[in-house]
């Protein structure tokens, strides 16, 4: 039997998604519309036709980092479309979806008037809520602001709801041994509303055979609302006169961030296998039996289920399908093409071999403890899961994901505890970099646009997780990327990155332009990636952020041959198509085309904006951010008349930013 892919859907477990107000985040898979389909949930379409199949993005504010990786995988799963007439059948079902859905509303606001919108921005109410009075749409108002999801509705909501089993219909016919491992389900929380808690709860009890489940968890990383205290005991009390001694709590009396929390469930747990979740899930029938057949066939396998998704407002489950997890050279995680080899089994329900989980994991209590269970010098959120995942590899385990395994998870609009994830992720991806990645670590410094010397940023002491490192008797990094992610494709050749200036205007910084679009332009110098640039010593100037992966999409400034604009072109195409995409540049000195000779240089319009121009050189030089190794720094200054010092007082800038803790970070 043929298998047939699907597109993958883009978001990260791990990293929730963060939808600004302003901001317009489209994606629209099959699978949203199997769910439509199956589980007859939703009742309207999230998303408008129009955009459909459009990676579109706007990017406004300090968000576009985390919607980054969203629109990775966007593109991703798009590569992975196999069949355009599904696309087509799929298109043309939708649109008639979306007519009856017009059509409904319609008939439904000529019954009854509806009540003021008070809050017509809210991403609560775009699908939800518009017959709530203005009383109660302030109280759901409110608690969305306070947890990132429809919390009111939650309230609502049976805590035992029946959610559509979203398994492949051939994981209905495995069949498990009866002498399965016992489970601890551990349930980490900040913040978490209490009907999500319970109903995570409930489902565990409902959907887990109950002797294999030994316990819950719950582990409370010093949660601020109150309900979480006294209410969440008495719950606890209720469900343990039913259960006896089936739930147990943890209450962390500071905030220790995620992987401490995991760290805690761990450690009070006693079964065999432990299953470290998130409270803001529902585990789908069926989830427990494939984790604990696999593990007890393998006790070095860490496995993930698959996830679905539950919308933060509709609280609707929509329909993932099965990738593996990855991340990209920030760290940051996202869905990947599943592997050619496991295409190649044609068994839908096989375990699949993954770079990596999102987060959510299961494991031998032992086993997981024996690899150093999770890196307690992880702060706050992100980050870790690639740290475990590559550990695991790196010291003798596998990751995998089981499709016969589903978990539904709310993916919340923002979270109640840091509103932008970026600084305590760039912080771990530099712990991760510095214990586990070697040679390739500097790809983590490039992505981040932070120098590889002198950086500022504490990682904290690294010298026991080097140590466990050496008692394991890891492999390398390399290794892991030759064997486990060869998609991910480190780049020795850059020397130079980060803002680039010319020296007509230090305000301005080269752009990778409006996106889509392919003309570069000079912006207003700002922080966010569309300003990075990585110069290689082969000539290449990529523009924008730094993917790095196979078939590189990566995109490099080019010369037309003909016109004075300068475009962005695909690096792949444009070598292909021997495109003139090859620079000479040292920082202060012009960028001239290898080919046509003609320099990159700077236009001031009547207007008092910048433009990128290609033309016949003139005086014009260029600073680069960050420099790699001695490169551009034993240069003879051209006798250039124009502020040939610009490139050193940009970098005396980097190196200056801040005092590093050295010491503390264990290396030289
Ligand atoms: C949920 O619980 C209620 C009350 O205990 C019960 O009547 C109902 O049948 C349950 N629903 C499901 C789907 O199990
Ligand atoms: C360096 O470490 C000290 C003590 O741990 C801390 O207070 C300080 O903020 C750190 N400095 C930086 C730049 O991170
Ligand atoms: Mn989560």
């Amino acid at each position: 039997m043929k298998l047939r892919r699907k597109l993958p859907t883009v978001l990260c477990i791990g990293l929730t998604l963060a939808i600004a107000v302003n901001l317009l985040l489209v994606f629209y898979t099959t699978g949203a519309l199997q769910s439509f389909v199956l589980g007859s949930l939703h009742k309207e379409l999230r998303f408008p036709l129009s955009e459909l199949d459009g990676a579109v993005i706007q990017r406004l504010s300090h968000l576009e980092v985390e919607l980054q990786h969203l629109e990775e995988g966007m593109k991703l799963a798009l590569t992975q479309q196999e069949n355009v007439e599904n696309t087509r059948k799929r298109v043309k079902e939708e649109g008639r979806l979306v007519q009856k859905a017009a059509e409904t509303t319609v008939n439904e606001a000529k019954k009854h008037k509806p009540p003021k919108q008070l809050f017509p921005h809210s991403q609560l109410f775009k699908q939800w809520g518009q017959d709530l009075s203005e009383a109660q749409q302030r109280k759901a108002q409110d608690l969305f602001q306070k947890f990132g999801y429809n919390v009111y509705l939650s309230d609502q909501l049976p805590l035992n709801r029946t959610i559509p089993d979203t398994r492949d219909s051939r994981c209905l016919q495995k069949t498990y041994s009866s002498q399965l491992p016992s489970l601890s389900a551990i349930l980490i929380f900040t913040n978490e509303a209490l009907s999500i808690i319970q109903r995570a709860i409930t489902s565990i009890i409902n959907r887990t055979p109950s002797w294999l489940l030994k316990e819950i968890i719950l582990v409370d990383d010093f949660s601020s609302n109150g309900e979480l205290k006294g209410f969440l005991d008495e719950k606890i009390k209720l469900y343990n006169q039913e259960y006896p001694g089936l739930l147990k709590i943890i209450r962390h009396t500071e905030r220790k961030g995620l992987a401490e929390a995991r760290n805690t469930g761990w450690e009070a747990a006693s079964a065999d296998v432990v299953a470290i979740l998130d409270a803001h899930i529902e585990v789908n029938v069926g989830w427990a039996e494939p984790i604990l057949a696999r593990i007890q066939e393998d006790r070095t396998v860490v496995v993930s289920p698959v996830f679905d998704n539950v919308h933060f407002d509709t609280l609707q489950l929509e329909k993932y399908e099965l990738a593996v997890d990855g991340f990209n050279w920030e760290l940051w995680c996202r869905y990947d093409v599943l592997p050619q080899a496991w295409i190649d089994l044609r068994d839908a329900t096989a375990p699949v071999k993954s770079p990596s989980i999102m987060g959510i994991l299961a494991a031998n209590r032992l086993f997981l403890g024996e690899i150093g269970s999770l890196d307690g010098g992880m702060l706050v959120y992100g980050g870790e899961n690639v740290e475990l995942s590559l550990r695991v590899w790196q010291c003798g385990g596998r990751i995998e994901i089981l499709p016969c395994s589903r978990i539904a998870h709310v993916e919340r609009h923002h979270k109640p505890y840091a509103l932008d994830l970026s600084p305590a992720l760039r912080r771990n991806a530099l712990r991760v970099a510095e214990i586990w990645m070697d040679e390739y670590k500097h790809m983590v410094y490039l992505a981040w646009n932070i120098p590889l010397q002198n950086s500022g940023i504490d990682y904290g002491d690294i010298s026991s997780r080097r140590a466990l490192r050496e008692r394991l008797k890891c492999k390398t990094f390399d290794w892991y990327l030759k064997n486990v992610y060869p998609l991910l494709k480190p780049i020795n050749t850059i020397v130079g990155y980060g803002r680039m200036k010319n020296s007509l205007d230090e305000s301005v910084c080269l752009d990778q332009g409006p996106v889509p679009g392919n003309t570069p332009t000079m912006h207003h110098c700002h922080q966010f990636y569309s300003q990075n640039v990585y110069y290689h010593l082969t000539g290449e100037l990529y523009v924008g952020k730094l993917i790095a992966e196979e078939n590189t999409r990566d995109r490099c400034l080019t010369d037309p041959g003909k016109g004075e604009k300068p475009s962005l072109e695909s690096c792949s195409k444009a070598t292909k198509n021997g495109l003139f995409m090859y620079w000479d540049f040292k920082p202060g000195e012009a960028v001239i085309n290898r080919d046509t000779k003609r320099c990159l240089e700077i236009q001031r319009e009547a207007s008092g904006t910048y433009v990128l121009v290609l033309q016949t050189c003139t005086t014009q030089v260029w600073g680069i951010q960050h420099t790699v190794g001695n490169w551009g720094q034993t240069s003879v200054r051209e006798p250039h008349q124009g502020t040939p010092a610009l490139a050193d007082r940009m970098t005396s800038t980097t190196s200056t930013a801040s005092t590093p803790n050295a010491t503390h970070s264990g290396r030289g």
